[in-house]
């Protein structure tokens, strides 16, 4: 799947622009600053679905470089819990989205805020 591990580390981080962009374009309507689309973030937020499947396959054995702390992989368990954590805060997410309700949305996006900034946290280098 990838040659070496810098090809690993560029796909990881890869994904995670993406992520990024598309997490924080909802920021201004989460703020109230821009009019709550409805359509246009339950469109967003499949892409950010999709887009959050896509980094963890390239945080495998080996792979270690980039900003991660040798944590990711010497302490799986808790990185996994991460991993779960934020995968819950984005079916939620996208709950919130289908739910059309502002309040719920807003909620919801704190939520995967956190789980964002948790992870990064513990296994990010700073
Ligand atoms: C983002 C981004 C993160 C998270 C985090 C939330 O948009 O790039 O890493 O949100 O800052 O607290």
């Amino acid at each position: 799947q990838f040659a070496k591990p810098e090809d690993a580390v560029k796909y990881r981080q890869s994904a995670k622009v993406l992520m990024a962009s598309h997490f924080g374009r909802m920021v201004p309507v989460i703020k109230g600053e821009a009019p709550y689309d409805a359509e246009a973030i339950k469109e967003n937020v499949a892409l950010l679905n999709t887009l959050a499947a896509l980094p963890w396959g390239a945080f495998g054995p080996g792979f270690e470089g980039g900003d991660s702390k040798s944590e990711v992989w010497t302490d799986t368990k808790g990185f996994d819990e991460k991993r779960e954590n934020f995968k819950v805060a984005i079916q939620n997410l996208s709950t919130a989205a289908d739910s059309a309700d502002l309040a719920q949305l807003k909620a919801a996006f704190g939520k995967a805020g956190q789980s964002c900034k948790s992870c990064h946290d513990s296994y990010r280098k700073d």
